[in-house]
């Protein structure tokens, strides 16, 4: 492989993404890949710090604007810090969410202008954009309704699971519409399905883009 797989892993709250990226890291590992796990908001200590400010449920203040800002502040760092030279080193990195979760919940959920985002997360990723995004589609419901049971077993609970479930239906419409608009990147996934399909299918579309790539 001349060049590292920018693979990004996008979904309402829930769908799984955790779990599937952890499956399929362990998976491609073994058939000896260099793999890089990494998450949005985060992947780094400086955003590791913003994710704190960005997801602590007594911020329930922030504006969208500064939200926006903060998410992008975070994304900047990651990209230059980490994602970068890791595809330069040739890896796969697996990201839990990235530029597309932007467009999805402070574009089509909170109604920021979509213009405005697409110009800060240029400017924020440098122009990088994934190979492969995997959509984990699941009805936010269904979702919330998972993060309420892992929560409960101790998993957090963060600012933006207190939104209204209205919110996160138009998160989930918007990156169906996103993902209709570029097949070429996007595959949709049922997440709502057993986890063992579901990694299936992920693996299955991340082999297929490994095959486009060597040919
Ligand atoms: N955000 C993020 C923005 O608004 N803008 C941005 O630009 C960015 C980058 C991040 C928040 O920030 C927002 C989006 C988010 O609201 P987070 O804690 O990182 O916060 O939230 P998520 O990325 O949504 O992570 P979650 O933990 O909520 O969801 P996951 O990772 O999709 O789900 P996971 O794997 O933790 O699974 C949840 C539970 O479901 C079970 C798991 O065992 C777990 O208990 N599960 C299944 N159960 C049955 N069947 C399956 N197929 C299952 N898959 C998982």
């Amino acid at each position: 492989m001349k060049r590292g797989l920018f693979i990004t892993f996008e979904g309402p709250e829930g769908a799984g993404k955790t779990t599937v990226i952890r499956a399929v890291a362990e998976h491609l590992r073994q058939q000896g890949y260099d793999v890089v796990r990494t998450r949005e908001p985060g992947g780094t200590p400086i955003g590791d710090h913003i994710r704190a400010i960005l997801l602590a449920p007594d911020n329930d203040t922030m504006h969208p604007e500064t939200e926006l800002l903060l998410f992008s502040a975070a994304r900047a760092q990651h990209v230059r810090e980490r994602i970068l030279p890791a595809l330069d080193r040739g890896a796969i990195v697996l990201c839990d969410r990235f530029a597309d979760s932007t467009l999805a919940y402070q574009g089509y959920g909170r109604g920021l202008a979509l213009d405005a985002l697409y110009t800060i997360t240029e400017f924020a990723t440098g122009g990088l954009t994934p190979d492969l995004t995997i959509l984990l589609d699941i009805d936010p419901a269904e979702g919330l309704a998972r993060r309420r049971a892992a929560h409960a077993q101790g998993a957090e609970w963060n600012r933006i699971d207190n939104d209204e479930i209205a919110l996160h239906q138009r998160v989930r419409e918007g990156y169906l519409h996103l993902a209709a608009a570029h097949p070429e990147r996007w595959v949709v996934i049922d997440a709502s399905a057993p986890i063992e399909d579901v990694v299936a299918h992920v693996l299955a579309a991340i082999e297929a883009r490994v095959q486009q790539q060597n040919a």
